[in-house]
């Protein structure tokens, strides 16, 4: 039966060595719950670090370890090194990944020690997952400490199914761009075969990094990568919310909330609970409360501040400056505005246990959960769902926290303006019960759907379908088999048409469009193939029929320009298509100088009877708006105006109706009837080109990706060396019988 194996840096149970004893603590994480129904099912393995360092460990100590994670937790443990762990996890993980990632640039530490460190981890990580790992299992790997575990993992399996997940913000491109090893950890992660992130923001901001640092374009979230492809979505991440949701009404938990109550009297509740992190913005939610004690003077001695903090990455320095700025901030907000009987801000430095937090929650009128940057945010979650009872408690909510995309009846702010946050709290403060309610029963039912089970469930149903997907790709690819008949049917027709786009077919994609001559190889197959009295060779292309006829005019071959607007015989001779008309050009060609003029790097093409907008050198981002926005306003104009847009690789081109390259190879189809039709293409435009073609002809995409085709090759080369296969082939004398595909 397969299984799912789930890699995290961290095991859901802690392993602790003291006095000589092993110590063994379950740990109640939101991953560990999330996936807890397919791992408590036993058909799971959990793969992650034991956390004791392994030099504290004799080899007994280390079975040990292994037998009882094994058979108690269904869990494989990975030893790491005093070493490992202080460059991998303290170095690489938290001082370089953690910081960029977060948009905190200036905590950055790009240490290549580091590095060596991460990729040497990420080994181990991969050795312990391939030492388990059986055909059909599901791998899925988790967070930024592993980001290489899936390209590795690929090149060992490279059948399996991957699956990654971040845990936290994916940055711009211009702050991930600052990265020494960007395209390594890229690289990485797309050799799983979908990606998770929070929110569709990162998603973009992946997308981005990918196209620009890897050139790995995408459609629609399906990177083209290695021949592989990639899926990117969001899976934003729920919580057991029936848990926080019943959690107040058991006894321990009322009897805390009514505690914190009692302690805080008539007072109001404000409550922020967060790990001890910088991107939690804990020092600016400090700050706001005592602006707020200061504007608004009516709170004073009316409103209490329980600031929790878990202590976190302790031996960091950044970490150790803001338990310093925290603690002194406290000591000044309590200095300046404490009385005898109130304290305005309680601080606890610790963790605390699930029914002494969940009592907070319900207790507390209000919970800033304000974040400078955070993937997610359970807490803001969590606090939601603990007022399932009752319906009341105020959520203000940092518009930088992923939360903020699900919890839009929140009051959202912007955590730098701090104006802005002291009005939210006031706001809060001062909310009605039947807008706080109304506010909460809309988040509540968002969360109670989409839970922490649905998030699992949902991204692993996710992979499962890109696994289809890729199936689907890799069933058209033309396999030796089909490869073989398709010579067969080549070598015993009589007639063969042979109909071959040349941008992206014959020849590489290059980013200057009049550097794509045919080279010496290209142009003696052509000749080979057209000098065959067997064939009709057609070359079909958006180019000017000058350039094409520049370029292979000396050839005895058909020629399609223009998309099909021009055509010229094997003699020679160029005609129209149809009766094709150029007034409409007057109208449309101010409108695309426009765009042009608004977007840099692009520029317009005037061919005999088409206008082409060229955006491959413009900014992908900008170019993808603007082509948008393009095609919408042409849309209106080339309907009255009885014009096509074609769409191609990085360009829009406008054109009389009923051009195109399909149109142009049904005439050559229809007068010579060959017995052997082969069609080659590679982008949109050769869609046309594939529906035209009968049933039995044999249509091949170049390159991967949704077609009309029947078959598909990986690249130029492998188009060309097939065209030299049937060059070769046509020596062959004809056998009885046709054989199409
Ligand atoms: P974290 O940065 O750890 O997680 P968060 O999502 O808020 O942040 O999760 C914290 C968890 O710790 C919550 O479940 C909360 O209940 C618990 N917790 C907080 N304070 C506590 C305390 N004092 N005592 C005990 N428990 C406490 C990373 C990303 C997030 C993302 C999650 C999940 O940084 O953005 O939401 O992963 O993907």
């Amino acid at each position: 039966m397969s299984r799912l194996l789930i890699v995290s840096n961290r095991l859901p149970v802690n392993v602790d060595k003291r006095r000589g004893q092993l110590h063994f603590r379950r740990t109640v994480g939101g991953l560990a719950t999330a996936v807890a129904s397919y791992h408590d099912g036993g058909d799971s393995l959990w793969i992650g670090w034991a956390e004791v360092p392994a030099g504290r460990l004799d080899a007994a100590e280390k079975e040990h370890i292994r037998d009882r994670l094994l058979d108690e937790h269904h869990a494989q443990p990975v030893f790491l090194t005093a070493d490992d762990i202080q460059h991998y996890y303290h170095g690489f993980s938290n001082k370089a990944l953690w910081p960029l990632f977060h948009h905190f640039t200036q905590y950055a530490q790009f240490d290549p020690g580091f590095w060596a460190t991460y990729e040497r981890v990420n080994r181990k990580f991969r050795d312990a997952v391939l030492e388990v790992a059986e055909p059909g299992d599901t791998i899925w790997v988790h967070d930024y400490q592993l980001m290489l575990l899936p390209g590795m993992l690929r090149d060992r399996l490279p059948e399996a199914s991957i699956g990654f997940f971040l845990h936290i913000p994916f940055p711009v491109f211009e702050i991930f761009r600052m990265l020494p090893w960007r395209a390594e950890l890229l690289e990485g992660v797309l050799g799983s075969d979908l990606v998770g992130f929070h929110t569709y923001d990162y998603v973009r901001y992946f997308l981005a990094s990918c196209r620009r640092i890897l050139g790995a374009e995408d459609q629609f979230g399906r990177i083209a990568f290695r021949d592989r492809i990639v899926n990117a979505d969001a899976f934003p991440i729920g919580i057991d919310f029936t848990r926080y949701a019943k959690a107040p009404l058991e006894s321990r938990v009322r009897r805390e909330a009514e505690r914190v109550s009692r302690q805080t009297g008539q007072r109001k509740l404000v409550l922020s609970v967060d790990r001890l992190d910088y991107t939690k913005g804990i020092p600016d939610r400090l700050r706001a409360f005592d602006s707020l004690l200061e504007r608004h003077p009516e709170w004073r001695n009316k409103v209490n501040l329980v600031c929790v903090a878990v202590p976190s990455r302790t031996r960091v320095e950044h970490y150790r400056a803001l338990k310093r700025q925290v603690d002194e901030l406290v000591g000044y907000i309590n200095g300046r505005w404490a009385t005898m009987d109130w304290t305005p801000v309680r601080y606890l430095y610790r963790s605390l246990p699930f029914h002494s937090l969940v009592g907070l929650y319900a207790a507390a009128d209000v919970a800033m959960v304000t974040p400078l940057r955070d993937g997610m945010n359970l807490v803001a979650k969590e606090y939601v769902a603990a007022s399932a009872e009752d319906g009341l408690g105020v959520l203000v909510l940092s518009e930088m926290a992923g939360a903020a995309k699900e919890l839009g009846e929140a009051l959202i702010i912007n955590p730098n303006d701090r104006d802005a946050t002291v009005e939210a709290l006031n706001a809060a403060l001062t909310m009605p019960e039947d807008e706080q309610r109304a506010r909460n029963e809309a988040m509540h039912r968002r969360l109670r759907r989409y839970d922490v089970q649905r998030w699992a469930e949902d991204f692993l149903q996710s992979l499962r379908v890109t696994k289809r997907l890729q199936d689907e790709y890799d069933e058209k690819l033309l396999s030796a088999e089909r490869r073989q008949a398709l010579t067969d049917s080549y070598a015993r027709a009589p007639k063969r048409l042979l109909v071959l786009d040349y941008d992206g077919t014959l020849m590489g994609i290059a980013a200057r469009p009049e550097n794509v001559r045919p080279d010496p190889e290209l142009l003696q197959l052509l000749e080979r193939l057209a000098d065959d009295k067997k064939n009709d060779v057609a070359i079909v292309s958006g180019r000017e029929r000058s350039t094409l006829e520049e370029w292979l005019g000396q050839l005895p071959v058909r020629l399609a320009a223009e998309h099909g607007a021009w055509l010229r015989s094997r003699e020679g001779e160029w005609v129209t298509s149809g009766p094709l008309t150029n007034a409409w050009k007057e109208r449309v060609r101010p409108l695309l100088e426009m765009f042009t003029d608004r977007t840099p790097g692009s520029f317009i093409e005037e061919k005999d009877f088409s206008l082409v907008w060229h955006f491959r050198k413009a900014h992908p981002d900008m170019a993808g708006t603007r082509v948008s926005e393009l095609k919408e306003t042409l849309v209106g104009m080339t309907g009255e105006m009885g014009l096509g847009l074609l769409e191609g690789k990085k360009v829009l081109e406008v054109k009389n109706q009923g051009v195109n390259k399909g149109q142009a190879a049904h005439r050559w189809m229809e007068r010579a009837e060959p017995q052997f039709i082969l069609a080659m293409g590679d982008d949109r435009t050769d869609e046309d080109l594939f529906e035209a073609a009968p049933e039995w002809a044999w249509t091949i995409r170049v390159g991967r990706g949704p077609s009309r085709a029947a078959y598909s090759l990986s690249s130029v080369d492998d188009a060309r060396m097939l065209l030299w296969e049937l060059a070769a082939e046509g020596d062959r004398e004809p056998a009885e019988g046709l054989v199409r595909s």
